[in-house]
């Protein structure tokens, strides 16, 4: 019997319910994944006792020797996976990251400029609700309107026009390769920096499936959770170092200081105190993980099978953002389908398929509503799904749109989506 039922009743039927939900639904969150349980066992081990302000030799507190182990270990892992000379895998989140490296490169009114939310970049690549765009002076582009995808020329245009600081490039509901050295064109033509906020594709950059940006990006932020398959959290990366030009010197020295000091800096006194040494230590063996040859089978699947999930919704008339996917991510406009993200969420998450609703490019409606859902593949794929399977998935995804108020319909599906997930079953073996 688990032990918790009888240490905390009410938490082990919360845990009990989503473990329930997670083995029982189909799970197309483009940005979700299921972690091993070697991963899962770090980030509940007892690494998250201690306290270890500061980096891996220079620590504020004793008795650090074994979380500096695990923290080399998840940067010397990193490294190897991205071909990075420089990695920072404290932060606890995406959102910390790029903070961290906007405190880097940018002061307070700099301009940046960013992927609009709405065309699929994200909420701290200068949305006006976020500090991104608070702090900052945020200017974003779009993709165009016949192809979905980044015009480079408008890029271009708006980059001359506002004269950024720093250009971000990648986002969150964007389904084709980011194209990092049309980025770096621009970014050496108007003078700016270059980040690379890689938390969706990481995973597949790191199999070799997706273009890497380390040659391009004066920076790269990321999630470990997504495509990555890890735990929650943030890593910031540098394919190389190399001396801030915008004067921060050592106080005493006043030696130029490196862009890795600048970020180690910016993440720790800058925007976190302690890190998360458990998560750290899972993000260690999420490294580890993604460094087997294997991972390169399961980032190739996941491309598989988003492809093949794209080609049967286009034979049933869905309308594809960008018409297509190279990637996880398959952003759909379901205008044409008489049916708002909002409800098309609802009605599948009855059916026991969980999606997010989505803005659309140059969307009427508002993101509490939107007129479409992004759907994923990371997941899926995880616990063994393949092409047939992804036939099946497109047939209810069609039948619950047709049918979204239809409760009969609803429950009938669900009951075949949970036969089909008792075939793949994510940790009850
Ligand atoms: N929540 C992440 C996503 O779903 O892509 C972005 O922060």
């Amino acid at each position: 019997m688990n032990p918790l039922l009888n240490q905390d009743p009410k938490l082990y039927n919360i845990l009990e319910s989503e473990i329930d939900r997670e083995e029982t639904t189909l799970e197309l969150i483009a940005s979700e994944n299921f972690t091993s349980e070697l991963v899962m066992k770090l980030a509940g081990s007892v690494m998250t006792n201690k306290y270890a302000e500061g980096y891996p030799g220079k620590r504020y507190y004793g008795g650090c020797e074994f979380v500096d182990q695990a923290e080399n270990l998840a940067r010397d892992r990193l490294k190897k996976l991205f071909g990075a000379q420089y990695t920072n895998v404290q932060p606890h989140s995406g959102s910390q990251a790029n903070m961290a490296a906007f405190l880097t490169f940018l002061n307070p009114a700099d301009t940046i400029l960013g992927l609009d939310l709405a065309h699929g970049g994200h909420l701290t690549h200068g949305s006006p609700v976020n500090f991104s765009g608070q702090i900052y002076n945020a200017a974003s582009y779009q993709v165009n309107k016949d192809t979905g995808r980044v015009d480079f020329n408008e890029v271009l245009k708006i980059a001359k026009e506002t004269k950024p600081k720093l250009i971000i490039c990648g986002g969150s509901a964007y389904p084709r390769h980011i194209e990092f050295e049309k980025y770096r064109e621009i970014a050496d033509t108007v003078n700016a920096f270059l980040m690379a906020d890689i938390a969706h594709p990481s995973g597949l950059i790191a199999a070799g499936c997706h273009p890497s940006p380390m040659a391009f990006c004066d920076v790269i932020t990321s999630t470990t959770h997504k495509t990555l398959r890890g735990p929650r959290g943030g890593i910031i990366m540098m394919g190389k170092d190399f001396e801030n030009t915008w004067g921060k010197v050592a106080p005493k020295s006043g030696r130029v200081k490196m862009v890795s000091e600048l970020l180690d800096t910016a993440v720790m006194p800058g925007v976190q105190g302690g890190p998360l040494m458990h998560i750290i230590a899972a993000k260690a063996a999420a490294f580890g993980e993604a460094l087997e040859p294997d991972f390169i089978d399961y980032a190739e699947s996941i491309i598989i099978n988003a492809k093949s999930i794209a080609e049967e919704l286009k034979t049933l008339d869905y309308n594809l953002i960008s018409g297509g996917t190279d990637t996880h991510v398959i952003l759909i406009d379901l205008t044409n389908k008489n049916i708002t993200g909002k409800t098309a969420e609802l009605a599948l998450g009855k059916a026991g398929i969980t999606v997010n609703k989505n803005m659309v490019p140059f969307d009427t409606k508002s993101p509490f509503v939107t007129s479409g859902i992004r759907i994923g593949t990371p997941a899926i794929t995880t616990r063994g799904m393949g092409v047939p399977e992804m036939k099946i998935i497109v047939k209810w995804i069609d039948e619950v749109i047709d049918n979204f108020e239809d409760d009969k319909i609803l429950s009938r599906i669900k009951s075949e989506i949970n036969n089909l997930c008792i075939e793949f079953p994510v940790y009850r073996h």
